[in-house]
């Protein structure tokens, strides 16, 4: 009967022990995740951000550039009268927006190449509201 309750015992701290060797590495995977993604992100390229202002009828900035495969943020502010911000080519289009307002527009530069960005508004464009973002 001693025995018996020996065994039992064995019993359970053995398959208590499989069983906290089972649950232990259940986190691992979530961590293991995270740095998988973390290596892509830095592998497709890295994030470009630049500030560009609109006035009439001018973007601030005239050229932009940056490698293939970056990630690009336009924080596009608008200082006077009506504009946007578009690149026909990689399909960027903000929103047309009035005097003192923002808008980001996000894209990725998955094509080599010099591309127009410009202004849609009116005759903008024509009157020289646009510059060039440089894709090498
Ligand atoms: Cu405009």
């Amino acid at each position: 009967m001693k025995n018996l309750f020996l065994v039992a015992l064995v019993v359970f701290i053995v398959g208590s022990g499989y069983f906290y060797m089972k649950q232990s590495p259940t986190p691992a995977p979530v961590g293991t995740n995270t740095s998988t993604e973390v290596t892509q992100a830095m592998t497709e390229g890295a994030t470009q951000t630049f500030n560009i202002k609109g006035l009439n009828f001018a973007f601030d900035v005239k050229e932009i550039r940056v490698k293939k495969g970056d990630k690009v943020t336009i924080n596009f502010t608008n200082t006077e009268g009506f504009h946007d911000f578009k690149i026909d080519e990689l399909n960027v289009t903000s929103k047309q927006i009035q005097a003192g307002e923002s808008e980001t527009v996000t894209f990725t530069a998955d094509k080599a190449g010099t591309f127009e960005y410009y202004c849609s508004v009116g005759q903008h464009r024509q009157n020289g509201m646009w510059g060039k973002l440089i894709v090498e």
